[in-house]
């Protein structure tokens, strides 16, 4: 199977480190395809980042579906661009933030997420109301790194396993969720200095995805989920219109 991993983002380097995350644990016979758009912004920190990355990620939606992709990984821990993406994608599309709470609520009473910066932590709650993960999510916590800083930055592993640490101590929590794709390589390392599960959202993702093509189960596109009805768009998404 083919599985196309999307960085909505347009850093290359931190594409890199998601590529390495899903190909360490993908089946032999699952082809890992990661990619990041050509247009957007370097990282997605704010609501405008995340709108503003929604376009290039779902033009890559549409280059997988060209390809044959059997599923999609949205690699970012807002899930930017989900609902739009399970709309226009013919496999299964899950987020990583989507995936690692899933996996984080198997694990043990609750997790707690450790994201990069404060702004973002609203963000993380919203989606664990969203996917029914707020019994389980005992604390949002930032580890106020800027998500650029976080790639080969000895200091941000320390900074991020303490703040893991506190979010331990004050939530309670059984398990961490990493909350930034650019944390993916990081979750051993924290995982063994603090003896507890932590939970790499690329890797729950990655596997999650490959699970519904293995069962041969996609998004349902009887309703909400069918394809956008075909309109022309202008401007500079002239290329974005469907159905034509
Ligand atoms: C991510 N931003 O996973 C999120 C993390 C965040 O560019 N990739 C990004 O801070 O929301």
């Amino acid at each position: 199977m083919l599985i196309t991993v999307i960085n909505p983002n347009t850093s290359w380097d931190m594409t890199g480190s998601i590529e390495w995350s899903a190909q360490a644990v993908a089946a032999p016979d699952t082809v890992v395809r990661a990619v990041c758009p050509v247009m957007g912004p370097a990282s997605i920190e704010s609501h405008y980042d995340e709108a503003l990355a929604v376009p290039g990620l779902l033009a890559e939606i549409a280059i997988g579906e060209e390809l044959g992709a059997d599923g999609y990984v949205i690699a970012c821990f807002g899930d930017p661009g989900l609902d739009a993406a399970r709309e226009l994608a013919a496999g299964p599309v899950v987020g990583i933030a989507e995936a690692a709470m899933h996996a984080a609520s198997f694990l043990g009473r609750g997790f707690s997420v450790v994201t990069t910066l404060a702004r973002t932590c609203g963000r993380a709650w919203d989606l664990a109301d969203r996917y029914g993960m707020r019994r389980f999510c005992l604390g949002v916590h930032a580890c106020d790194i800027p998500v650029l800083e976080l790639d080969g930055n000895p200091a941000a592993v320390k900074t991020i396993t303490e703040a893991c640490r506190t979010a331990l101590d004050t939530d309670g929590s059984d398990a961490i969720v990493l909350g930034c794709a650019g944390m993916s390589t990081l979750c051993a390392e924290i995982s063994a200095e603090l003896g507890v599960p932590v939970v790499d959202g690329v890797q729950a993702a990655l596997l999650t995805v490959q699970s519904l093509v293995t069962m041969g189960l996609r998004t349902g596109s009887r309703g909400e989920f069918a394809p956008p009805p075909a309109k022309p768009y202008s401007g500079i998404l002239r290329d974005f219109g469907t159905g034509r």
